[in-house]
């Protein structure tokens, strides 16, 4: 479905060059704290696993780029790039990858448990599928408060063919919640090939059993992808519904830290990094003489000075202590 309605400049190319700067900066801070997570991680200072966002960079960013800071998102067990795309404390979120007090979660939850409620972030998951219920929800909330706020609830291609997302389709579609579905295809589910496990063949088609619009987009391009998530979300916030974004990615990496990664050819791994979005957005902002190679180095290294500075912050802070063994908790 084209959404293109006039010959208006696309929302990316109304963006100042500040805003296009930080948009590079944070989708380099996602792959430097995922490169940093994994070599903690084979050091074996890292309890638990990782699910590394590496290669995906330009979704996260896309498509919260185009929000409001109060809008929220939910997540998925590959969590880290929304947190930080949203504005997440890499100090707090390292801290909770290392198990320590200081963490998100006091160090409790790891990974795949890291929410900022204060940034409208509802929190990664384990549960395939486990975001869609709270975004829906979210979105129900901010309707029924008329708070103009939106919700994101990003998925994998795994979690389309989870049964809770015919429900919230659904109820979004019937009651014009204001939120967006966007599916991060990464051709992968574990070791799950999307073409083989995703009946139909065009997961954004799956949209018109809804009545709402269905749109793919190359997700190694941050510029389509702002494009096309702007759009669903000015219309999901006047009120017009929620939509299917479907944004086609890669994970460069295993699906966690520890995958064996036996399911996959090389040449298809270069043929994806070869259209890495990073360098791809650093490519497009020389161009517009936004970004020179030497500011993108400098701010590379700046990057790289506050993940490190985070890796220090977690690694001097205490571990959780016994007395809070029973705090957090339900039962
Ligand atoms: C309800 C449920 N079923 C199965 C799993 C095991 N599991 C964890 S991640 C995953 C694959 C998810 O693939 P996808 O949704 O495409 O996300 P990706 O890992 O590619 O980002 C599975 C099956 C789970 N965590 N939850």
């Amino acid at each position: 479905m084209s959404l293109a309605t006039d010959s208006q400049p696309s929302p990316a190319a109304q963006l100042t060059p500040e805003r296009l700067r930080e948009a590079y900066r944070l989708m380099l801070a996602i792959r430097r704290f995922d490169e940093r997570a994994l070599e903690l991680y084979r050091a074996g200072e890292m309890r638990g696993t990782t699910h590394p966002y590496i290669g995906m960079e330009a979704v996260a960013v896309g498509v919260i780029s185009a929000l409001e800071p109060h809008d929220y998102v939910s997540s998925t067990h590959r969590g880290h790039g929304h947190t930080i795309a949203k504005g997440g404390d890499m100090r707090r979120m390292m801290a909770e990858l290392l198990g320590r007090a200081t963490g998100y979660c006091g160090g409790k939850g790891g990974s795949m448990h890291i929410a900022d409620m204060e940034r409208g972030m509802l929190g990664a998951n384990g549960i395939v599928g486990g975001g869609m219920g709270l975004a829906t929800g979210a979105a129900l909330t901010a309707k029924l408060r008329g708070s103009g706020q939106v919700a994101i609830c990003f998925f994998g291609d795994g979690a389309l063919n989870q049964g809770i997302l015919h429900e919230v389709s659904n109820l979004a579609a019937i009651w014009k919640l204001p939120v967006v579905y966007v599916c991060e295809n990464n051709q992968y589910a574990m070791s799950a090939r999307a073409d083989w496990s995703v009946a139909g063949g065009d997961p954004a088609g799956r949209a018109r059993a809804y009545g709402i619009p269905g749109v793919t987009v190359d997700g190694m391009d941050f510029f389509a992808v702002y494009d096309a998530a702007s759009a669903l979300v000015t219309r999901a916030r006047r009120g017009d519904g929620p939509a299917y974004l479907v944004c086609d990615t890669y994970r460069y990496h295993g699906h966690h830290a520890g995958d064996p990664l036996n399911y996959r050819q090389r040449a298809e791994v270069e043929e994806w990094r070869r259209h890495d979005p990073i360098e791809r957005m650093k490519r497009a902002l020389g161009e517009r003489g936004v970004l020179t190679d030497e500011a993108a180095a400098a701010l590379d290294r700046e990057v790289q000075a506050a993940v490190e500075d985070a890796v220090a912050f977690a690694k001097s802070s205490p571990e959780p202590s016994v007395d809070q063994l029973m705090t957090d908790i339900y039962a």
